[in-house]
This record gives C-alpha cells, structure tokens and sequence, in this order.
C-alpha cells in the first residue's frame, strides 16, 4: 500500500528549482509544471487520496480516487474519479502517486490496482480517467518526480523483478527504462527525495518488504540519482542498513543541509536516521520505540527550513503518529507532538502525506484514518497542528477505504 511516502519539501523545492531552468533553446516555451497534488493548478496542493473500497459504475470494490482541492480551508467537495472500465475487487488506489507528467500545469496521478495501473489526469474541475497498463504487480508500489530535471513529472513502478521508469512528455507516461539489481522484489519500497544535493529528485529503492514472521535479508538500500538522462542503475549506490526488516523509507532533508536524509522504520520498533553526505551515508541515530513503526513521513512543519519526520506507530488496536523535529544532525531524541487522539481502532496514521495545502510557508500533515471496521477520513492537520483540523470524507460511507493510501 502507498503506508510509506514522502519527503515532499524536497520535491516541491526541487520542481520549483527546475521551472527556472526553462525550456531548450528553440523549443516552444511550455507551461510551468504543477507542484506535486496540485491537480487544479492554484499553486496549492490538493488532497488526493485512494479509495479502494468504493463501489463504482455498480461494481464493488472496484475503487477509485478522490481529490479534496486544498486552500486555506481545504474544500469539504469530494471529486471522485473511476477507471473508464471499473472491474469488480479491483481496489483501484491502493497506492497513488503524483506529479504534473504532461506539463499542462495540473498535477496527474497515477493508480496501482489489481494487475493494473491507471493514470489520471488533472484538471481544473478534478481528476478524469486518461490510461491504463496491464501489470504484473498487483497494489505496486509507486513514486512521481522529475528524475531526468525536463520538467515533466516522470513515475516508477515496482514491476516482476525490476522497477518500471515512466517517462513524462507531451502526451503524458511513456515506459521509458528499467532498473535491476537481481532482487527479485527490488522496488518493494520506493522512495524520492534529493539525497545527492543537486536539486534533482533521486529514487530510493530496498530489495524487499519484510513478510512477518521472517523476513528475508540482508536487506540492500539502493539510491538512483536523478539525472538529465534519466534513471539508471549505472550511477547507482548501495548500502547494507544495520537491519533486514525495513517496512518503510522516507527521503527529506531532515538536517536543512540540502541533501535529503532517510530514515528507516523496522519491524521490530525502531527508526534508523540516516544522515546524507551527498554519496552515502554515515553511522545512523536510532530511534526506539515500544510499539510498532509502521510507516514513515517526512516534511517542514516548523519552517525552520529543516524536515521534520513523522513516524506511524502501531501498538494492537491503537493507532497513532509522532513528530520527531530536524536538527543539525538528524532528528530530536524524542517526539515534539503527539498525534493520539482518537487512536482506538482507528488506524490512524495508516498513510501520511506532508503537503503544502494552504499555500503558505509551513507544510500541512495530511493523515489517513480508514478504520479496522471503516471510517473512512482523511485528517488535515495544519502545519502539523490539531489547531484547525480538517476532516475529509465520503458523504456518510465509511466502507470506501479513504484513509488507506495518499500520495
Ligand atoms: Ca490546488
Ligand atoms: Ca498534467
Ligand atoms: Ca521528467
Ligand atoms: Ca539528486
């Protein structure tokens, strides 16, 4: 599932670097590309979320998306999109990732569903079906960025032992390139963030996704620079972290050094903080933790122009999130917010998403809350705060699986 995400102050940095750099002499000058979520091209980035629950065209659990456009007060109207030919337990938005990948200024979105993912494209009015690919993964993980710096937002695709690179151009996703390293679920989880410091997005990939109660190893994190001439596995790197059950990575620069660090959230309650020196990494702070780190987030709520992480903690039926504030050499000891107040079969913070909603200097923290028996809400925390909470959701369904994936 889209449970692990995000360092997205990087990526919203880096696209608005990249805008700058302009077209190729002689080529038409084209539209400045959308911010990451920003489907109806405000400038704010818009709630997007997966819906794999819902029923649509009749059909159940077929899924779906569904964009909430964000403001100062996010909009409360749910714009739902469904595949042009909704299949039945297809669970459509698994995962979800986003990026401009045509250029038109409207952020698009891309879908894993059950051997297939589909892409949206953005518009003023919301999200319209626009493709689909067969796949031999299904649920893939997914990532968008500009890896190649062109201005149009590119994706990678978890595929049967490989990672898919989709370019981005003029009439959206080509499949342009494949990664392999030999591990048969390279991919399993991805990561974007600038963890070389060139301004360009770079991917994170493991090896695998631990499967309880045994997971396989040694897990190998490997970074893919971006790079104008695309992803490849010629200018990457690796490295063994100090544990095989890695469940989630984020990318973002938690240091404010501009090179993005990871963090590392392993099944057996601990967070590795790895801080990047540009071509690898040093000894990491671990974080511990009682309970279960399930999934990992990472972005600016403070301002202070440092990363901030957000670790999902998983404890039997309770549910909640902790911040863990960027500092000069990683991350605080312990949490400066808390977010458990509604943590009882919740499952809150199940996916977490940083974005920039309301369109002002500090990152918003958007956090999923879907329900062991459905819930079904999207909760919008302003910079990171309780003050001003938002709650996203389907009119009166709670059967929809909103809360389970955001970008
Ligand atoms: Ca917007
Ligand atoms: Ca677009
Ligand atoms: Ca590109
Ligand atoms: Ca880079």
């Amino acid at each position: 599932m889209a449970l692990w995400r995000k360092g997205l102050v990087v990526g919203v940095a880096v696209a608005a670097g990249i805008a700058l750099v302009g077209s190729p002499a002689g080529a038409a000058p084209k539209k400045r590309p959308a911010l990451p979520g920003d489907v109806n091209g405000d400038g704010r980035a818009d709630v997007i979320a997966g819906a794999p629950l819902l029923k649509a065209g009749g059909k159940t659990d077929a899924g779906a998306v569904v964009v909430w456009f964000g403001g100062t007060k996010v909009s409360a109207k749910a714009r739902i999109a469904i595949s042009s030919k909704p299949v039945a337990k297809e669970n459509l938005g698994q995962v979800v990732a986003t990026a401009d990948f045509d250029r038109d200024g409207h952020a698009d979105v891309l879908a894993s569903a059950r051997k297939r993912i589909v892409v949206f494209r953005g518009s003023a009015t919301g999200l319209r079906f626009s493709k689909s690919f067969a796949w031999p993964v299904t649920n893939a993980p997914m990532q968008a960025a500009d890896f190649n710096g062109d201005g149009y937002g590119d994706a990678v695709v978890q595929g049967n032992k490989e990672i898919v690179v989709f370019k981005g151009g003029n009439k959206g996703l080509t499949k342009s390139a494949t990664l392999k390293n030999g591990a048969a679920k390279f991919g399993a989880v991805l990561a974007v963030g600038d963890v070389t410091g060139d301004r360009r997005p770079d991917l994170v990939a493991t090896n695998f996704r631990p499967a309880y109660p045994e997971p396989t190893g040694p897990q190998r994190v490997t970074v893919i620079p971006g790079n104008a001439k695309g992803l490849a596995m010629a200018r990457a790197w690796s490295f063994e972290p100090a544990r095989r059950d890695i469940v989630d990575v984020v990318a973002g620069d938690l240091t404010g050094d501009g090179k993005a660090d990871l963090a590392l959230a392993t099944g057996e309650g601990g967070v590795l903080v790895q801080k990047s020196s540009g071509s690898g990494f040093g000894t990491p702070q671990t974080l511990a933790f009682d309970y279960y780190p399930a999934n990992l987030a990472a972005g600016d709520v403070t301002g202070d122009g440092r990363a901030d992480l957000v670790v999902h903690v998983s404890a039997d039926n309770h549910d909640w999130a902790e911040l863990y504030s960027g500092t000069a050499t990683g991350v605080t000891k312990k949490a400066s917010r808390k977010y458990d107040r509604e943590n009882y079969e919740t499952l809150f913070g199940r996916a977490m998403w940083m974005a920039n909603v309301a369109g002002d200097a500090k990152v918003d923290f958007i956090a999923g809350m879907p329900g062991v028996y459905g819930i079904g809400e999207i909760h919008v925390l302003p910079k990171g705060s309780y003050t001003g909470l938002q709650r996203l959701k389907l009119g009166s369904r709670a059967s929809d699986g909103v809360g389970s994936s955001l970008p």
